[in-house]
């Protein structure tokens, strides 16, 4: 019979290598549920492919649950597309005859395209800790499970506490750039058409489990971590809620976060101090910032850089700018407002990732006249990176050369919780 079920990690990039949280938590909770687990983390191995299939031969799984969190690496200079090695660490695991199932952050965006290129049998979109566990127990049962479930539907424990770290060796990680991360919530209230994770329904875990979480990672002796919700300050009472109870915890601990403009407070920035945040990554637009029906303007961007400086907390703008349509003005415009409003660093990105599924994708796709602005036409029926661009990089280049405050994105391989170090 078998019995054990193979978790595997495909995630090679080491730019830095990122702990693979979703599938630690998905295993923890398949152990809780009566499950054996075995995890295969092939991130620092040199034949991911060969170590695959010498392990799903040992180990001759229930199922192989393979975690997909990056289709490609979001950014248009020195892009990299992640399918083609996930495809081949599924394909090898399915010769040997074992079942294979994907999640993540990239299965999720796109599941029917990413099922359909790696040939994987089964997915499960979004937080998959309770979908998993009812997926595992059916393929124990001999039943055929559905081939893409719902995990938002299915939900989360807010109280559960996965065990960390979870049969991954974290020191790895920590001695070649990598940092731990925990995650407050799932989802995001977004409206930001060109992003995959907008509108997603956002479900949110007990902070007392959280800090437990933390409390544990830190008394292993894990102290600079990484916030894993895609922006902390969706809901204003909720992050205040869990910023008040790590800070009561004091914990020793820093933290780094990505948020968005609003909704902030003086209190929440407070908090987040007490709580041990550093560093802080602020997500913008350039059309947003200067739009009168976005959720926010330039004058939140300027109160929350000020919230940082005032609290003594690093911040990064992630800045994307040249969108369908914004004419050039817009962009000088909001280089302006960051010279004068100085954060730390600004990274800068002109090229818009066109994903399917998103209302950028459906805006672009048979526009005729925005071909010439297209890597390739958009299409549906097909996975691989898509960019918009009508700013050249080399005129961004021009236009921030003025100021070392600026990076243009895709040059430097790391992220700004290093840069900013
Ligand atoms: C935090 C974060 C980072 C941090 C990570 C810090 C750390 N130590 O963990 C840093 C800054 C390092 C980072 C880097 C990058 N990131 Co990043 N990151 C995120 C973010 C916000 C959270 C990821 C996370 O851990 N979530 C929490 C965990 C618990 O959720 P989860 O992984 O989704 O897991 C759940 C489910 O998906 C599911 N699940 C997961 N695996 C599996 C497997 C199976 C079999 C099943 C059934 C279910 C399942 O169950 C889990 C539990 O519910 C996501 C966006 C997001 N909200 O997910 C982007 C995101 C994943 N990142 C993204 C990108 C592009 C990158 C980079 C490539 C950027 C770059 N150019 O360098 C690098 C890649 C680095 C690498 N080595 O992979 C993109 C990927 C998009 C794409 N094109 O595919 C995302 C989606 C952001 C976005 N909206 O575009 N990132
Ligand atoms: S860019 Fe940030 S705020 Fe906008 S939808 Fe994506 S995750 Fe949400």
């Amino acid at each position: 019979m078998r019995d054990t079920i193979l978790l595997i990690n495909p995630n090679t990039r080491r730019e830095p290598p990122v702990i693979p949280l979703g599938l630690e938590i998905i295993g923890s909770a398949l152990e809780r549920a009566g499950h054996n687990v075995e995890m295969l983390d092939l991130c620092f191995e040199s034949d991911p492919v060969g170590v695959a299939v010498e392990t799903a031969r040992r180990v001759r799984p229930l199922f192989a649950g393979i975690t997909a969190r990056n289709v490609d690496s979001a950014i248009f200079d020195n892009n990299e597309y992640f399918i083609p090695g996930i495809s081949k660490i599924v394909q090898a695991v399915k010769n040997e005859g074992v079942a294979t199932i994907l999640g993540g952050a990239g299965f999720s965006a796109m599941p029917e395209l990413v099922l359909k290129e790696t040939g994987a049998d089964y997915g499960i979109c979004g937080p998959s800790e309770k979908a998993i566990v009812d997926f595992a127990n059916t393929m124990k049962s001999g039943a055929a499970p559905a081939k893409i479930i719902n995990g938002w539907s299915a939900g989360i424990d807010p109280s559960f506490v996965p065990e960390r770290p979870f049969k991954i060796d974290y020191r790895k990680y920590v001695a070649n750039r990598g940092i731990v991360g925990f995650a407050t919530q799932y989802g995001c209230t977004g409206r930001c058409e060109y992003c995959i994770e907008a509108g997603t329904k956002v479900i949110h875990r007990e902070p007392a489990a959280v800090v437990r979480e933390i409390t544990d990672l830190r008394n292993l002796g894990f102290r600079d971590f990484h916030l894993c919700d895609c922006e902390f300050n969706l809901n204003l009472d909720f992050s205040e809620r869990f910023a008040g109870e790590l800070a009561a915890a004091e914990p020793d601990i820093s933290w780094v976060a990505y948020m968005k403009p609003t909704p902030v407070s003086d209190r929440l920035f407070s908090l987040m101090k007490k709580s041990g945040v550093i560093a802080v990554t602020l997500s913008v637009d350039s059309v947003a910032l200067d739009s009168p029906d976005s959720t926010y303007s330039f004058d939140d961007a300027a109160r929350f850089i000020r919230l940082c400086r005032e609290n003594d907390i690093k911040l990064a703008v992630d800045l994307l700018t040249g969108l369908p349509g914004e004419p050039v003005d817009s962009t000088v415009k909001t280089l302006d407002f960051f010279r004068k409003n100085r954060p730390d660093t600004v990274g800068a990105s002109c090229h818009v990732r066109v994903y399917p599924g998103t209302k950028t994708h459906s805006a672009l796709a048979g526009r005729g006249d925005m071909a010439p602005f297209l890597t390739r036409p958009p299409d549906d029926s097909r996975l691989y990176p898509v960019f918009y661009n009508h700013l050249p990089t080399e005129r961004l280049n021009e236009m921030t050369a003025d100021d070392p405050m600026f990076k243009i994105e895709g040059f430097e391989n790391s992220s700004n919780y290093e840069r900013l170090k």
